[in-house]
């Protein structure tokens, strides 16, 4: 959880953070040296929670954010409320924010403003898919048009020039997803590269690894590839390392336990009329109260509230 005294809003140093940010995204996360891994964030509480764990990076997942504004996964959200909620998941830690950031809300235009926003509120790198917006969820449904090359390379290039290296720039590749096969996949991602991406993320919907693993053997590391294994999930990690994978993504699992244990929590809570039975299995108010360092505000009280105090 951030020092919430070193807030970004606070000290005005929001461009030099977001710079070291997405350092440590490019030089330790995104890159072909080691495996490493992206934990999926909806908020400032999960983002926190992630931290707290040990992940070392966070995905600001579009799937979750918008599940979390009751909403679905097709755009239905606006660019600038995402950019709301990414703004309390970077504020909420201090760890480089991987943003979703779908096709970019709309053209080459659409995607640099996203970009440009995403930058001044913190966040280490976009991701930006080729699909066609209005976007809908890999796994929903099979119409996954694919955004035509050239265009979507001018999404890429248009957010290159806006940002330049201070954001990470993933371009997400949707030619398995969308049933295209893998030459087309290769082809794109060549394609992504002369336009400017720093990364490859290719996405496949397949229960098996198999298609993204022809798919790093084909490729061959021209740029570090990231997965996200959430169909695919009993792949053993080891075969990721083998395959000298860059990153994966855990892409929506605080999400969907946050969802089983709200949903057991209430439905007992309904049926016993009692919250006795429950308070083992929820997390206590302290717990609460730490994860947000309430200790630091009444710190900042005794310095700023009451200065002239006499301490006792
Ligand atoms: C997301 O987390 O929103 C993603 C990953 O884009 S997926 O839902 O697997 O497409
Ligand atoms: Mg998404």
């Amino acid at each position: 959880m951030q020092d919430q005294s070193n807030s970004l809003l606070v000290d005005g140093s929001a461009y030099e953070l977001n710079s070291s940010r997405a350092d440590t995204l490019r030089s330790e996360i995104c890159s072909t040296a080691k495996l490493s891994f992206l934990m999926e964030a909806h908020d400032g509480l999960s983002a926190a929670i992630v931290e707290r764990a040990g992940f070392k990076g966070i995905w600001a997942s579009g799937l979750s954010i918008a599940c979390s504004l009751g909403y679905r996964d097709a755009n239905e959200a606006s660019w600038s409320q995402f950019v709301d909620v990414v703004e309390r998941i970077v504020d909420s830690s201090q760890l480089p924010v991987l943003v979703d950031g779908d096709g970019g809300f709309g053209n080459f235009n659409n995607a640099r403003l996203l970009a440009r926003k995403l930058r001044v509120r913190g966040v280490a790198g976009v991701a930006l898919e080729d699909s066609c917006f209005p976007k809908l969820n890999s796994f929903v449904g099979s119409r996954h048009p694919l955004a035509d090359v050239d265009e979507f390379c001018g999404r890429l290039r248009a957010v290159k020039d806006t940002v330049a290296n201070e954001l990470v720039l993933v371009a997400r590749i949707e030619a398995l997803i969308a049933g295209h096969g893998m030459n087309e996949a290769i082809a794109r991602a060549h394609a992504y590269r002369e336009a400017g991406a720093d990364a490859i993320l290719i996405h496949s919907r397949s229960s098996s690894a198999d298609e993204i693993l022809s798919f790093a053997d084909a490729w061959q590391n021209r740029l570090p590839v990231i997965i996200v294994p959430t169909k695919y999930y009993r792949t053993p990690t080891c075969e990721y390392r083998r395959a000298e994978i860059s990153t994966v993504i855990w892409a929506n699992h605080s999400m969907r336990a946050a969802v089983a244990a709200m949903r057991r929590v209430c439905g007992r809570i309904f049926a016993e009329e009692h919250v006795a039975n429950i308070e083992p299995d929820i997390a206590s108010l302290e717990d609460i109260f730490e994860l947000f360092s309430y200790d630091e505000l009444a710190e900042a009280e005794t310095r700023y509230l009451y200065p002239n105090k006499l301490q006792h």
